[in-house]
This record gives C-alpha cells, structure tokens and sequence, in this order.
C-alpha cells in the first residue's frame, strides 16, 4: 500500500493542493467543531469538486460520527473525515473483474465521449494485462479517423497486444465481432474494444454501441464482461451527468477515470462512488503507459487527504 499511496500521493498533486492543503488549513487553525468549521470544511470539499450534494452527505455523516463518538478535538475529527470519505469510496465499489485463466477471452467494451481518454487508458490496460502475462488483443472499432486507427496502432505496439482494424469506415459492429473472433483463434486471452467517442446525447451513436454489445455477444455469448466508461477527471462535475445518461443507454458496468493527475477537481471521485454507485476500477495517472492504477479506496482516501509530506 506504501508504493501505491506514494505514486498516488505524487500524481494527484493538483487535488491535494486544494484537498490536503485546504484540510490542513481547516483542521489546524480551528481549534473548535463548531459551524464555522463545518462551513470551512464544505468549502474545501466544493473548491475539490466533490459536489454539492456529496459534499452535503459527507458532512452530515461526518457531525453523526462525531457526535456519537463525543469527538472534541478537531485531530481526531480528521480521522473521522477519512473513515467518511472511504466509506463513500467504497459505495458501490469492487475490485476490477479479473479475467480468468484459460477461459474464453475477457472482452472489454471501452466508451465515452471524444478525447477524455480512451485510447491511451486501452493501450494502458493492454500493458498491464501483458505484464500479468496475459496476451491482450485489441480492437480498432473506432473506424471513423483514419489517425484514430494509427494511434490504436502505436499504442498496441507498445504494450505487446496484437491488433485488429478494418478499412477507415468500416461497421464498427462488424470489426468487434472480428476481434472477438480473431482473439480465439489467436489465442489471445484479452480483448480490448477501442470506439468512437460519442455525444451521449446522440441517438443514432448510442443505437451503435447497443449494436456493437449485441454482435460482440454473438462472437462470444457472455461477451462484453466489462463495459468501461472513461471519464476526464478534469471536467469535474460535468462529467457525472455524462455518466448518468451512458450508464443508461451502454450498460455501463465499471468507470475508468482517466487524467486525474491533471485534474485539480480529483474530489468528482468521491462524487462518482456516491452519486452513480457505478464502480471506480482504475484511475489514469499521466500519459505513459504505466500511469494506472487500480482504483482502491483507502489508498486512495489517504493520498488525497493526509497533510503533504506525511505517510501513513
Ligand atoms: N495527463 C494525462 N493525460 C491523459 C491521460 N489519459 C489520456 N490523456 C491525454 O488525453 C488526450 C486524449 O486521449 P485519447 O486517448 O486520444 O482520448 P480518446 O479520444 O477518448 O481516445 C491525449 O493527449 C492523451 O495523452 C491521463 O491519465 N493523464
Ligand atoms: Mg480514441
């Protein structure tokens, strides 16, 4: 946890500038839990981007904890809070499905809108998953921009998957099902679908994705086992009504929350787990290949609350 809490620490700079710092300030200069404190508090909470209404159900938790366990001290009162804010991390949460050896492939749908970074976090989870000894594959259903297929391509290179795409305006449909089917008779035991990234307001895109789920279960029957939404950590709230309206019309069944390091509003996580009860499975730390990480709520937790310098 040690290794995680720092990379965590590091990449998530920019909330904890205004999370850690902010409680610091909040936790150090007021000596008394009176309104004023709570007040402080909503305020750092809100500057984060956790959002009102979650915001809201963290301190009304958090006067709950303290009065029933006669909290005096604003110290013990930070212990508290953290105990809070993993509970509201772990509503809803699981760790990622893990795919299961010598199975049939693990087919992972990734969606979202354009640019929040879906291509980047494939090739990242294609690393992760070679690196685990796994044989990913991964699918260029994005077959609108001819850029968007090479891109898909750099990233495969990289990351040891193998790689399928079709001719730029090729069915997207028709290209999952390919790869899915390419994956058996590869050997591949990972497949990772790459898509267009899409207006969740649009209907004709959205009718697509519904499409592609059911020709991918047509390739594989229990195929996709995951439908990942990517979301850009640094839109803040906005990107919880995206959510809402995919989660919706794409079945979506875990978050990947992606460039959290170049976010200052890293707080939306807490709203995410709160307000969607969809799981947070990994988080997206920079643009190298190795920036994931696996999304866990006490590291977590601790990363973007303990004071700076600190370790726990
Ligand atoms: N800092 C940072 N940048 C990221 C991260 N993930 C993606 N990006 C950048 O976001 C931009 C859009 O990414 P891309 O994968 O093309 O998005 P897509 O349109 O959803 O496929 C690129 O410049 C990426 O390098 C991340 O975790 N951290
Ligand atoms: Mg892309």
């Amino acid at each position: 946890m040690n290794a995680l809490w720092k990379r965590l620490a590091g990449s998530l700079r920019k909330t904890r500038g205004v999370f850690a710092e902010g409680l610091a300030e909040v936790f150090t200069q007021r000596s008394e839990l009176d309104e004023e404190f709570y007040e402080r508090l909503e305020e750092v909470l809100l500057a984060a981007d956790v959002g009102l209404e979650t915001a809201e159900e963290i301190l009304s938790r958090l006067r709950d904890a303290i009065r029933r366990e006669g909290v005096r001290e604003t110290e013990a009162a930070r212990a508290q809070l953290r105990q809070v804010v993993v509970d509201v991390l772990r509503h809803g949460w699981q760790p990622p499905v893990e795919p299961e050896p010598n199975a049939a492939p693990h087919v992972v749908l990734v969606v979202g809108v354009n640019g929040v970074g879906k291509t980047t976090s494939i090739g990242k989870l294609a690393w992760h998953y070679h690196r685990q000894g796994r044989r990913p594959l991964v699918v260029a259903s994005e077959t609108y921009r001819a850029a968007a297929l090479e891109q898909l391509g750099v990233w495969a290179e990289r990351a040891n998957a193998e790689l399928i795409r079709s001719q730029p305006g090729a069915d997207p449909a028709a290209v999952a099902f390919d790869g899915v089917r390419a994956a058996h008779s590869r050997g591949a035991d990972v497949v990772l679908i790459d898509t267009a990234g899409r207006i969740q307001t649009n209907v004709n895109l959205m009718e697509e994705l519904r499409k592609i789920r059911r020709v991918v279960a047509k390739a594989q029957p229990e195929a996709p086992h995951e439908s990942l939404l990517v979301l850009d950590a640094t839109v803040g709230q906005n990107g919880l009504s995206q959510a809402r309206q995919f989660a919706d019309a794409a079945e979506v069944s875990g978050i990947f929350l992606a460039k959290l390091d170049g976010s200052a509003r890293g707080g939306v996580i807490l709203a995410i787990a709160h307000a969607l009860g969809i799981p947070v499975r990994y988080v997206g730390l920079g643009e190298q290949i190795d920036a994931l990480a696996e999304f866990d709520p006490e590291p977590f937790a601790e990363a973007l609350l303990e004071p700076i310098g600190a370790a726990p």
